[in-house]
C-alpha cells in the first residue's frame, strides 16, 4: 500500500495530509496558521512537523511514507519558489529544506498547478489527457496539464491565465496591465462591480440581502439577487459571465484540451453559474462538445490531493499516453478523451473510454484482460464473441435492444477480438452499455429479484448452446474439492508466514473438507446435469438500467463454461443475499438475508423457467453455502499465497473477504431448514 504526504501552503493556512494512494483518500489531516511573512526555513520546520503528527494520528510509520508533495502560491521552477508575493519570498528552495528536515523526496509546485494535478488525475477529469483549471478566487488563477504532465512554462510563469487580457482599454489590474480577466472575473472583481452598481441602485434587492451594508455585498450577494430577478444584480451576473466565457474562450483556442475546470470561491455557485455560462459560451463560439467545462471535485483538498500526486507524473503520463495508443488499435468512432478507470472486479483491468467527434460523444469499456488468471485470452475471447452472439441473435428474433442487452465486442484494428500490445497484455473493448450503473450492495430488494430473473433467464437462453464449443478457461474452476486441494498447498507452502495469524480461519476451512465435496457427488449420482453457466454471478457483473432500475445486461463473461446452474445460484446469494459488502470488515454487520435469499430463488426459479430439475432444486441451499465457502476458501488460499489473485487495496484485505464470507457460511449453516422450506415453496417438490 503506498501512502505520500500532500501539503497545501496558503498565504493563511498550512494544511497537511497524509494520502492513501491507492484508496484515493486522505486518511489524516492537520493544520496550523502560516502566519505570513516569516522566513522559508520556519515554515518549512512548522510543514515537517505536521508530516509527522499526520502519521503519528493514525499510528502510520513516517519512514514509510513515500515522498512529500507541496502545493504553494507563487511562482515554481524546480523546487524553488521564484516569487510568492504572499508569503514574501523570493527564490526559496523550498523542496531543497524540506528535504533537508523529513529526509524524503520532495516535489514542489504552484498551488493551482497542483489542483489541476488533483483534478486530471482524480478528480473531475479523472484519466483526461489535458485539463486547465481556472480558480476564481481572490484573483484569477491557472493551471495546465498537458499530456498528462504539468506545464510550468521555460521558468515558471505559466498559466496565469487571470493576466491574458480581454480588454486592452479596459479596467486597471493590480499587475499594472488594463483589462487583465482577473479585473472581470476574480471574486474581488464581482464584488466591487456589484457593490459599485448597487450604489447606483438604491432600489436593488442587493441593499436588502446586505442588510443595507453595502461593506456587506459579497460574492454570493448579485447571485441570490439576480436568482430573485433583481435587474441590477442580473447586469452584474450576466456580465461577469460574459468576461468569463471570453477568457474561457481563449483559453481554448490555444489550448483545445479534453477539460476546463473551474474552482475558487465563485465556482461553488454551481450550476447557476454553470448554465448561463455555457450559453456563453456557445456564442463566443466555443464547442462545449469538445471541451468539457465543469466545477472542479476538490475545493479545499485540492493542494493537498495535488501535492500528494506531484511525484507520479511520470508515471501517470506513460501510461495514459499508452492506454491512448491502445484505443487507437480498436475500429471505434471519435479521438480519445479519457480513460478512467471503472468499476470494482476483482479481476481484469477495466476503463471506461471515452472518445468524441463533431457529432458527439461516445462511451466504451476497455479491459486488459488479466493473463495471469486467464492463460490463453486469444480462446477466451472467442468464447465470449461466440455467446454474445448466440445471445444476440436471440435477442434480435424477439425485437429487443441488442445494444443494450447484451455485451458487444469492438473489433481490433486488424479485425481480431483483442488486441495484443508490445508487452504481451491482451485488450479487448466492449461497447459501454449507455445509462447503466452496477452495484455492490443490493440497493432496493426488487434490483435482486430483477437480476435472479436475469440470470436464471441467462442460463436458460444458452441451454442450446453447443457447450463442446466452450473452451474451459479457468480449469477446474469451481471444483471446491480441488480448490480445497489448492488451499492445502498454499498452507503448507505458507509463503509470507502468515498461517500461524490464521489458525482460526483455517480451521474454519479444515472442519468443512467432508461438505466441500457434496456437490461432485451429487453429479457423480447423477443428481446435478452439467449446464452452460456463467460462473461467477454476482451483483455487479449485471447492468441495471439508470431510470428504470431494471435489469438489463450481463457482463463478465469470462467465465462462461460448463457447470452447475446451483452454482450460478449460489454465488449471487453469497454476494448478494447479505447486510454488507464482500469486504466489511466489522462482522456483526455482516449477516446473511433470508429474505433476499428468498427473492432470489423465486426470482431464479422463474427465471429457470422450469427447466431445473428435481436434484438441482433440492441442492440450490447447498449452492449458495458451496459458493460462499468455496469463495472465502479462495481469497484465504491468496492471503496465504501473498496476494496474488484478487485485487486487493489494503494489506489484510483477502483476509477480511474471507472472514467475512465464513462469517456468511456460518449463518447459513444454521439457516438450512429455512433454505430448503423456501425453495420447496417456489418449487412445489
Ligand atoms: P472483472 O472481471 O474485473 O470483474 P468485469 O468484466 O466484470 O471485470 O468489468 C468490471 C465492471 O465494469 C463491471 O462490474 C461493470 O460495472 C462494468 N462493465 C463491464 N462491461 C461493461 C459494459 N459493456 N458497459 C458498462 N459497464 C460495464
Ligand atoms: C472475481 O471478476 P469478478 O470481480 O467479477 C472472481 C470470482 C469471485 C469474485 C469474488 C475469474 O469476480 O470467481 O467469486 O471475484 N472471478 C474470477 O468477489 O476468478
Ligand atoms: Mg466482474
Amino acid at each position: 500500500m503506498k501512502y505520500s504526504i500532500g501539503v497545501d501552503l496558503g498565504g493563511t493556512n498550512i494544511a497537511v495530509g497524509l494520502v492513501n494512494l491507492e484508496e484515493k483518500k486522505i486518511v489524516s489531516k492537520k493544520s496550523a496558521k502560516t502566519n505570513a511573512p516569516r522566513p522559508c526555513q520556519e515554515i518549512s520546520e512548522d510543514i515537517a512537523r505536521l508530516c509527522h503528527e499526520v502519521c503519528d494520528e493514525v499510528g502510520f510509520s513516517f519512514n514509510d511514507v513515500e515522498w512529500i508533495g507541496v502545493a504553494t502560491p507563487g511562482i515554481v521552477k524546480d523546487g524553488v519558489v521564484v516569487d510568492a508575493g504572499n508569503l514574501r519570498w523570493k527564490n526559496e528552495p523550498l523542496a531543497k529544506i524540506i528535504e533537508e528536515l523529513t529526509g524524503k523526496t520532495v516535489m514542489v509546485a504552484n498551488d493551482a498547478n497542483a489542483a489541476a494535478y488533483a483534478e486530471a488525475v482524480w478528480g473531475v477529469g479523472e484519466g483526461a489527457m489535458s485539463l486547465i483549471i481556472i480558480t476564481l478566487g481572490t484573483g484569477v488563477g491557472g493551471g495546465i496539464v498537458i499530456d498528462g504532465r504539468i506545464w510550468e512554462g521555460v521558468n515558471g510563469y505559466a498559466a496565469e491565465i487571470g493576466h491574458t487580457t480581454i480588454d486592452i482599454e479596459g479596467r486597471s489590474c493590480s499587475c499594472g496591465k488594463r483589462g487583465c480577466l482577473e479585473a472581470y472575473c476574480s471574486a474581488s472583481a464581482l464584488v466591487a462591480e456589484a457593490r459599485r452598481m448597487a450604489k447606483l441602485d438604491r432600489s436593488s434587492l442587493m441593499w436588502e440581502l446586505a442588510g443595507g451594508d453595502i461593506n456587506a455585498i459579497n460574492g454570493e450577494i448579485p447571485f441570490r439577487a439576480a436568482e430573485k430577478l433583481d435587474a441590477t444584480a442580473k447586469d452584474v451576473v450576466d456580465n461577469y459571465i460574459k468576461y468569463l466565457a471570453m477568457g474561457i474562450a481563449n483559453v481554448v483556442n490555444i489550448f483545445q484540451p479534453n477539460m476546463i475546470c473551474l474552482g475558487g470561491g465563485i465556482s461553488g455557485e454551481g450550476e447557476g453559474l454553470m448554465a448561463p455560462l455555457r450559453k456563453q459560451l456557445k456564442r463566443c463560439r466555443v464547442n462545449v462538445n469538445s471541451t468539457k467545462v465543469c466545477v472542479a471535485k476538490y475545493r479545499n483538498d485540492a493542494g493537498i490531493i495535488g501535492g500528494a500526486l506531484l511525484p507520479l507524473q511520470e508515471e501517470y503520463a506513460k501510461v495514459k499516453t499508452a492506454i491512448q495508443r491502445i484505443t487507437e488499435n480498436f475500429s471505434i468512432k471519435g479521438s480519445f478523451v479519457s480513460a478512467r478507470p471503472y468499476g470494482s472486479g476483482h479481476i481484469n483491468d477495466t476503463r471506461c473510454v471515452e472518445t468524441k467527434d463533431r457529432k458527439g460523444s461516445y462511451l466504451y469499456i476497455l479491459q486488459k484482460i488479466n493473463k495471469s488468471v486467464f492463460k490463453n485470452p486469444p480462446q477466451l475471447m472467442e468464447n465470449y464473441v461466440g455467446v454474445t452472439e448466440f445471445l444476440r441473435k436471440k435477442i434480435e428474433k424477439r425485437g429487443g435492444d441488442t445494444l443494450r442487452e447484451v455485451v458487444n465486442v469492438i473489433k481490433a484494428k486488424d479485425g481480431k477480438n483483442y488486441y495484443k500490445d508490445q508487452n504481451g497484455d491482451f485488450w479487448r473493448m466492449l461497447l459501454f452499455v449507455t445509462d447503466s450503473v452496477s452495484y455492490d450492495k443490493v440497493e432496493r430488494p426488487e434490483q435482486f429479484y430483477d437480476s435472479a430473473v436475469a440470470f436464471g433467464n441467462f442460463q436458460k437462453q444458452l441451454s442450446d448452446y453447443p457447450a463442446e464449443t466452450l473452451t474451459e478457461t479457468i480449469v477446474n474452476f469451481h471444483n471446491t474439492p480441488d480448490r480445497l486441494r489448492l488451499f492445502k498447498e498454499a498452507l503448507d507452502k505458507d509463503v509470507k508466514g502468515r498461517a500461524k495469524s490464521v489458525e482460526k480461519e483455517i480451521k474454519f476451512v479444515l472442519d468443512r473438507e467432508e461438505f466441500a465435496g457434496t456437490l461432485e457427488r451429487a453429479h457423480k449420482e447423477g443428481k446435478l446435469p452439467l449446464r452452460v453457466t456463467h460462473n461467477d454471478t454476482k451483483l455487479n457483473n449485471i447492468l441495471f438500467d439508470k431510470n428504470t432500475d431494471k435489469a438489463i445486461c450481463i457482463v463478465d463473461l469470462d467465465t462462461i463454461m460448463p457447470g452447475y446452474s446451483v452454482n450460478d445460484f449460489g454465488d449471487s446469494i453469497r454476494f448478494g443475499a447479505t447486510t454488507a459488502l464482500e469486504d466489511e470488515t466489522d462482522l456483526d454487520k455482516v449477516n446473511f438475508d433470508i429474505s433476499l435469499y428468498e427473492l432470489y430463488v423465486k426470482g431464479f426459479i422463474e427465471g429457470t423457467g422450469g427447466a431445473l430439475t428435481e436434484g438441482e432444486l433440492e441442492m440450490l441451499p447447498v449452492g449458495a453455502m458451496m459458493m460462499t465457502f468455496e469463495c472465502g476458501m479462495r481469497f484465504l488460499t491468496d492471503y496465504l499465497s501473498g496476494d496474488t489473485y484478487f485485487k486487493i487495496s489494503r494489506p489484510e484485505h483477502n483476509l477480511d473477504r474471507a472472514r467475512n464470507q465464513f462469517k456468511l457460511v456460518s449463518d447459513m449453516e444454521a439457516q438450512l431448514d429455512k433454505m430448503h422450506e423456501i425453495v420447496n415453496k417456489y418449487s412445489q417438490i
